[in-house]
């Protein structure tokens, strides 16, 4: 398993519901390595290019407008297998539905107040982290303690 980053947005439902330090803390505490962390609003624009792929949905409206009522908290977080771990850690889209454990799962009842989002695949991460975040906000740097979270054959 390779080493990558994944693209998270802590929604607006997270930040007016002060979730945004308990999410972290559970990407922290699982060993992701946060290497960008910053809050934005994010416009109309924006938000139609990132949910393309679902404009012709029904909810797409409420959707932009629920994304663009409060700042948001970005962040890019690498690890092994980042990103379909992250998406582990989430749980399903609809929040209701999602494992007791995962955030959605512990944290929303929602299919649309579902408080993360996650890049879906390597390459939808690559065109996420590179959309949201400028090269000169992204560090990379070795965790002091990456010896006691992975084996050495695992890096
Ligand atoms: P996910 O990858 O789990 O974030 O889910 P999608 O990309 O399918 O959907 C993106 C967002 O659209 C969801 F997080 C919330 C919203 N959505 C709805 O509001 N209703 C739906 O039925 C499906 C998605």
């Amino acid at each position: 398993m390779a080493v990558e980053r994944t693209l998270i947005i802590l929604k607006t439902d997270a930040v007016n519901r002060g979730l945004c330090g308990e999410i972290i803390k559970r990407l922290e505490g699982k060993g992701l390595k946060f290497v960008g962390l910053k809050m934005a609003w994010l416009d109309e624009k924006t938000l139609r290019e990132h949910y393309a792929h679902l404009a012709s949905k029904p909810f797409f409206p409420d959707l932009i407008e629920f994304m663009s009522r409060s700042p948001v908290v970005l962040a890019v977080v690498e690890g092994r297998n980042a990103v379909e771990l992250v998406r582990n850690l989430c749980g399903v889209t609809d929040a209701n539905k999602a494992a007791p454990g995962t955030i959605r799962g512990d944290l929303a009842l929602s299919t649309s107040r579902n408080v993360i989002h996650a890049s879906d695949s390597l390459e939808t991460a690559r065109k996420e982290i590179e959309g949201f975040f400028k090269k000169e906000e992204l560090f990379s740097y070795k965790l002091s303690n990456s010896k006691y979270l992975y084996a050495e054959d695992e890096l």
